[in-house]
């Protein structure tokens, strides 16, 4: 069998690893990905050979390709994600769980001869900066030259992982087939304990890019509670004010409710001055420093964007960030070759391509892109990306944001109290479910800190965790809750996007103590007249429904918050229901 290790690692226990998997898979040929730009050609070209890219008008998409999924494997397969260990306790009652023996007993007999004919790629990475003592090495066999073209742009992937390993044997092992694509056979198995991903059956970004969810936050937040540091689900961004001063935010929010948008914010012409930098757009990394303050790495170095919604009304910086060398998967084509999707510039052509391949005529009452398409771009064509980036101890976290896609109930922003006060807020945020994973869409659903389907353990143990580091954390950030999505008579009531820059603005104020705030049973809100509003066309009335507390609503929510605790059992941390009993107290 072909093997091209030999120039790459001398490493041991990498090479008996990739040597048993290989054994087992059975490949034609087993390559390994340097991450040189020779490689990126030569695995782009054959891609493109066998259909799996299709290259896209060059003129105007310089460096792009198209990947068409299989229409059955188009979002996570959160059903068939499973967390083994050794005991069902351990992962807690909002994950699957499969004993450890089993789920590889099972996954052995599908990847048994699974790559027979193809070949598997070892794809070496990075989850966080190169040489920082934070950063996680893991390797990715996979038989998918999309995956390994992916994992060269989402993580710090090749020679440089490997040289960072050295004769290492703490990586994290990863294994990934394609298989059939039987939905009957796919699996996503995650070992904590054994610091391991078993994937098959799915070419899906979240089920297949293991550095994504299955390292960065699965098992990174497994890590993260051994080790006294913490995995999230958000995005980090700097915001420089006129007078020069940065303040770095991380903000969590589900899937698909805008965490990319936000964090390439434009602040409007209002905030002459203020600038928005990129740090990340989907996960954080968060340890603490010597310092007492939060600090924040992006362990990913690309973006994993949904295409609908991102445009140039919308954001601009991602339009240019996807301008060049972007892999695009499940979006619709132009005539020419050009990609496009629902919310891009209305319906102007009268004929394309559809996310499947097939011919769409205008008026079409299906969609031509599909919702959950996405783009794989490269975090420097980022016109705003953060110089600190690269930063082995990332950037100061002066406050953390959560939210959800609510409709009702939650108002546009508040502050919580204290840290017990925000981890109960962030513990309790629910989110009507998206297209980013299978299943029912538009559903309410508790999301605590948007890691409902990437906490890699027990959640209530996850929560003990998040109280817990309040000791540590001396100069702790501080704690807001924000909501744009509320509705009014089916119409968003907040016009979101760049606007949003005023809500952050007054976050940013408070994280410094610079203005006051109103005291509410809920949390602090802004005072009248410290959201700037000037410029916007919308009423006051909408406004007041936009930032509106209604008593019952919230009862509501809180029954629905003590449901949700109820299946921690004795698991659950007593300070977060004391603080559900304080807030009904407060609200009655
Ligand atoms: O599909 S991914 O998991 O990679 C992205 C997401 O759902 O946030
Ligand atoms: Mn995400």
């Amino acid at each position: 069998m072909a093997n091209t290790a030999t120039n790459l690692t001398t490493n041991k226990h990498l090479l008996a690893w990739v040597g048993e998997m290989a054994e087992l898979c059975q490949p034609d040929a087993v390559v390994w990905c340097d991450g040189s730009e020779d490689e990126r050609k030569r695995l782009t070209e054959f891609a493109v050979s066998k259909g799996i890219l299709i290259p896209l008008n060059a003129e105007k998409h310089p460096g792009c390709y198209l990947h068409r999924s299989n229409p059955n494997d188009v979002a996570r397969v959160e059903h068939l994600t499973f967390i083994c260990t050794k005991t069902k306790e351990e992962a807690g009652p909002t994950n699957n769980w499969m004993a450890p023996d089993e789920a590889y007993g099972k996954l052995r007999g599908l990847f048994k001869g699974s790559m027979a004919g193809r070949t598997m790629y070892v794809v070496p990475y990075v989850m966080g900066p190169l040489g920082s003592q934070h950063s996680k090495v893991g390797i990715e066999l996979t038989d998918s030259v999309y995956v390994a073209l992916n994992m060269r742009i989402m993580t710090r992937m090749g020679k440089g992982a490997l040289d960072m390993l050295g004769d290492g044997n703490g990586f994290n092992r990863g294994l990934h087939c394609t298989g059939d694509l039987n939905p009957e056979r796919r699996y996503i198995c995650h070992f904590p304990q054994d610091n391991a991903i078993w994937s098959f059956g799915s070419g899906y970004g979240g089920n297949a890019l293991l550095g994504k969810k299955c390292l960065a936050l699965r098992i990174g937040s497994y890590l993260g509670k051994k080790e006294g540091w913490l995995a999230e689900h958000m995005l980090i961004l700097g915001v420089e004010s006129p007078e020069g001063q940065t303040t770095y935010v991380a903000a969590a929010f589900p899937s698909a409710c805008g965490k990319t948008n936000f964090a390439m914010m434009i602040p409007p012409k209002r905030f002459k001055g203020w600038k928005v930098y990129t740090v990340g757009d989907d996960i954080a990394w968060l340890r603490v420093g010597d310092d007492g303050r939060l600090w924040a790495v992006n362990p990913e170095n690309g973006y994993f964007g949904v295409a609908p919604g991102t445009d140039w009304a919308s954001n601009p910086n991602a339009m240019k960030t996807i301008a060049k060398d972007t892999l695009f998967t499940n979006v619709a084509v132009t005539k020419d070759g050009q990609v496009w999707w629902e919310s891009m510039d209305g319906n102007t052509h009268d004929e394309l391509t559809d996310w499947q391949g097939k011919p769409w005529k205008k008026g079409s009452p299906d969609k031509a892109a599909h919702p959950n398409s996405r783009f794989t771009a490269p975090a420097t064509n980022n016109p705003i990306l953060s110089r600190n980036v690269n930063d082995p101890e990332g950037v100061p976290i002066s406050a953390i944001i959560f939210g959800g896609r609510r409709s009702d109930t939650v108002p546009l922003v508040m502050q919580a109290f204290n840290w017990g006060h925000g981890v109960f807020m962030g513990a309790t945020i629910g989110s009507e479910t998206t297209a980013a994973a299978t299943g029912k869409v538009g559903v309410v659903r508790r999301d605590p800190m948007a890691m409902l389907p990437f906490c890699g353990y027990n959640m209530g143990d996850y929560f003990a965790h998040w109280l817990e580091m309040q000791k540590k954390v001396s100069n702790p950030p501080k704690i807001f809750l924000v909501n744009w999505f509320r509705k009014k008579d089916g119409k968003f009531l907040w016009p979101g996007y760049g606007e949003n820059m005023r809500v952050l603005k007054w976050i940013v104020d408070r994280a410094h103590v610079r203005v006051g705030a109103q005291e509410t049973p809920l949390g602090w809100v802004p005072k009248e007249g410290h959201i700037d509003l000037s410029g916007l066309s919308i009423s006051p009335e909408q406004v007041d429904a936009a930032t509106n507390i209604d008593v019952d609503e919230w009862k509501k929510e809180l029954e629905s918050t003590s449901e949700f605790f109820q299946q921690f059992g004795d698991r659950l941390p007593k300070a977060l229901e004391l603080q559900r009993q304080l807030l009904l107290a407060r609200l009655a």
